[in-house]
């Protein structure tokens, strides 16, 4: 079988990247074309993502993709969940919200006067996130003016093809998908005062989106297919995920760290909507039972308020290093503390969540480091035994991917805390993920979620961390 390429674009909340994929018999790779930053911006009316910078990257990064490999034959885009454009008039009415803008706060509130949150979980099964899109729907001012509300990576893809659609993987965090049958719960869209035609027809991962619209096929220099894909980067990152059984957890470390288990069928039970874990949809119709955990994003932020601090760059690989040779105990705190949640000074709120437990906060640096890694491990390893617990599954691996995957004394601490081995990588899941799925609709993969995970398993093996006791 020849080696077929494809376009990934992979979009993070610190950064994204265009990729061209390589697949073929024992083939799977990426070269990085493009990667360009991204983060929060502050409007007049709150924290927003820059959409048009955002956009424009993209189209250099596929235009130079095509450059570089002329028999790319299609493209597919992730994203970040939940935040979502508007469209009137066949334009973007607004820039997106961030999802750490604090107006969702409102919509919480309006929202679970309507409808408990028990009920929307027996409806959604979606674990409790301030964020999600039902609550920020429901306190959009523009909402009313639009005529479609489509998640950022459907709104590049309209952007690109002109068509209207929501991917089902990404849509199933919204809020307003039904758990049971994957389709819209129109009711609760309008018992929410959302007009459910704001909700555009649903497709798989596979399904054929649209091409490209003819200025921006001459822009990029080829007419192109946009195929569907997992598009929310944690379904992505899943299907890349080398497992090989049931009894492996999984852990998708960026900026989150997305920790849980595969399943078929939903574990819709009180335990489970205790303790907060989550039903999203996965490719092929897999359930990601899983719970957020705060991740990188409490290093690096603390990492940004202290360049701010000195005016100038941190070496990030000699801090962890210097964390790693730290080896007085120290203090832990609560990773998923809703505080720690929007951007600004992460050290001094650390610091007030310490001080809350009667604790102190390391005053060097490389032992403050420490202390957030071995927080984030503990969060990983208390959401690992609560999977377990909830599905009755004997838990006997953790596979780490993302870019934790590379940060080795997470991936130690993991396996320490856990009790359990570690398989860290691949660290480029997502796009992996991305590739594989547009591969498979043009016939270039494997059938089986199973066959493509034994692909990557066997092109980017896995490095193994086991616990010390
Ligand atoms: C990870 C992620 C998480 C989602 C959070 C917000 O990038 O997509 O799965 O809960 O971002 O959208």
């Amino acid at each position: 079988m020849s080696t077929r390429a494809v376009a990934a674009v992979d979009l993070g909340a610190t950064s994204g990247r265009v990729m061209i994929g390589r697949i073929g018999d024992g083939v799977l790779d990426l070269e990085p074309v493009s990667r360009f930053p991204n983060g929060p911006v502050e409007r007049a009316d709150g924290l927003h993502w820059d959409f048009e910078a955002l956009s424009e990257n993209v189209l250099d990064g596929l235009a130079e993709a095509v450059r570089r490999e002329p028999g790319i034959e299609s493209i597919g885009i992730d994203s970040w969940a939940v935040d979502y454009g508007l469209i009137a008039d066949g334009k973007v009415l607004a820039e997106p919200f961030h999802y750490r803008d604090e107006r969702s706060a409102r919509g919480v509130a309006e929202v679970h006067e309507i409808v408990a949150f028990d009920e929307l979980y027996r409806r959604n099964g979606l674990q409790f996130l301030p964020f999600n899109t039902l609550y920020q729907l429901r306190v959009d001012d523009r909402a009313p003016e639009a005529e479609s509300a489509l998640l950022v990576p459907d709104l590049l893809a309209f952007l690109l093809t002109g068509a209207r659609v929501a991917e089902r993987t990404n849509a199933s965090t919204t809020g307003l998908l039904r758990v049971d049958d994957g389709e819209w719960d129109t009711d609760l869209a309008s018992r929410l005062g959302i007009a459910p035609a704001l909700l555009p027809a649903l497709v798989d991962p596979g399904a054929l989106i649209g091409t490209l619209r003819p200025q921006i096929a001459r822009r990029i220099g080829a007419a192109l297919p946009v195929i569907a894909v997992g598009s929310h980067d944690t379904a992505s990152a899943v299907a890349a995920v080398p497992m090989t059984s049931p009894s492996a957890a999984y852990i998708s470390c960026g900026t989150w760290g997305l920790v849980g288990v595969e399943l078929a069928e939903p574990v819709l039970t009180d335990a489970a909507r205790a303790a907060n874990f989550t039903h999203e949809r996965g490719v092929d119709g897999r359930f990601r039972f899983l719970h957020n955990v705060a991740g990188l994003w409490l290093l690096s932020e603390t990492v940004r308020a202290w360049e701010a601090e000195d005016g100038a760059p941190i070496d990030l690989v000699a801090l962890l290093a210097a964390a790693s040779a730290v080896t007085a105990p120290v203090p832990t705190f609560d990773a998923n503390d809703p505080s720690l949640s929007a951007p600004g000074d992460m050290p001094a709120r650390i610091g007030a969540l310490l001080a809350a437990s009667g604790q102190t906060a390391p005053t060097d640096r490389p032992a403050f480091a420490r202390g957030i890694v071995e927080s984030i491990a503990v969060a990983f390893a208390e959401a690992v035994a609560t999977a377990s617990a909830l599905t009755g599954r004997r838990l006997d691996v953790v596979h780490i991917v993302g870019g934790g995957s590379l940060n080795t004394l997470l991936c130690q601490a993991t396996a320490d805390r856990t009790g359990l081995p570690v398989l860290a990588g691949p660290v480029e899941a997502t796009a992996l993920g991305n590739v594989l799925v547009q591969a498979r609709a043009l016939g270039a993969a494997p059938a089986t979620l199973e066959e493509l995970r034994a692909l990557v398993a066997a092109t980017h093996a896995p490095v193994r961390y086991t616990p010390h006791t």
